[in-house]
């Protein structure tokens, strides 16, 4: 037991399962010892993708009903506007790639508008839902080839080999998911794409714009309290596949946006000293004490155009909504 931040963990690997606890959990053993990594670090943390289980996809979804949440409208609304330049931008040949794909709402005004010819290869972690939406818009696209991969789209993956030599390749990254990503971690993804498109590959982005401190904290911190819900339903994910003992009620939602970093930060904020175990560790959490559970970076357009340049990437052509809220991007490798 190291005292300082009352960790309970055995000495060998730096965290491995303190007890029986881990074997019975519904994550692999590689999603146990990222959760033990992140959860025990001095600032403790939670990986965002647990924020996705069926509950909180359904959240997200009324998430993005908001008057306060203005991305995915707003993204959507460039879209509808600029289709016929980007369907061009993305070609009549090859294949459109969406990096985690979900329910591929989103993806269905393309679907409708590129040329016959491109291929769709929607990409997610979760296989069984994945199978169900291209099966769906296999029935509603029955002209397009749609290709699925069940994979994680932040480990290399492979693709099938492309029909035509000609054809290129296109990634589709839209919502601002990359803002998730540290800037490390948004570089390499990045390399990523373009190692996986090759020379003269494409890369379509949606990125959320720096704007006013209180539009940008509104839009996490909604008053209707649906982000706060969605924040919380982390914990509850855990409790049912990661062992873990959270107390939902004894945890409140913080949302601000951290001007030195240009994101905003979700928390969950103690509201007592607690012992929680996770994954088969444990930790004290103080009143007070915080767990971060996502970063959403914010862009300008030309710190975000020379972090692309930076993995590889050149802008073609971009689109911004009047207000300059969001954009959306074509770059070519
Ligand atoms: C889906 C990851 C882009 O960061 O804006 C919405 C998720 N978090 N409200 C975002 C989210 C809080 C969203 N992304």
């Amino acid at each position: 037991m190291s005292s300082t931040l009352g960790i309970d963990s055995p000495a060998t690997s730096p965290f491995p399962p303190a007890d029986s606890a881990s074997r019975n959990l519904l994550i692999d053993a590689n999603e146990a010892e990222e959760l033990r990594r992140e959860f025990l670090q001095p600032q403790p943390s939670l990986p965002s993708k647990y924020f996705y289980d069926q509950t909180g996809s359904e959240l997200f979804d009324a998430i993005c009903e908001l008057d306060e949440y203005y991305p995915t409208r707003t993204e959507a609304s460039i879209m509808q506007d600029n289709i016929d330049e980007m369907v061009d931008a993305i070609g009549t040949a090859g294949r459109l790639i969406e990096y985690g794909s979900g329910s591929s709402l989103k993806t269905r005004l393309l679907l409708d508008n590129m040329y016959p010819e491109v291929a769709y290869v929607p990409v997610d972690i979760s296989g069984d839902y994945l199978q169900q939406v291209a099966d769906q818009l296999r029935g509603d696209f029955p002209d397009r080839r749609i290709d699925p991969i069940a994979a994680d789209f932040t480990r290399p993956f492979q693709l099938p080999k492309q029909q035509h030599a000609q054809s290129r390749d296109v990634v589709y990254f839209p919502g601002s998911t990359i803002g998730n990503f540290r800037p490390a971690a948004a570089s390499s993804l990045l390399s990523q794409m373009r190692n996986q498109v090759g020379r003269g590959g494409g890369l379509l982005i949606g990125f959320d714009l720096q704007k006013a401190p209180a539009v940008l904290e509104a839009a996490y911190d909604d008053r209707r309290g649906v982000t706060a819900l969605f924040n919380l339903n982390l914990l509850r994910h855990l409790n049912r596949v990661a062992g873990a003992n959270f107390q939902m009620e004894q945890y409140r939602h913080v949302a601000f946006y951290n001007d030195i970093n240009h994101r905003i930060e979700m928390h969950l904020e103690s509201t007592r000293e607690q012992r929680v175990q996770l994954a088969g560790c444990s930790r004290t959490i103080r009143k007070g004490e915080r767990i971060l559970t996502e970063y959403s970076h914010k862009y300008s357009m030309d710190g975000f155009t020379r972090m692309a340049a930076d993995s590889g990437w050149r802008r073609e052509s971009v689109w911004t909504d009047p207000n300059e809220y969001f954009a959306v991007a074509m770059f070519r490798s």
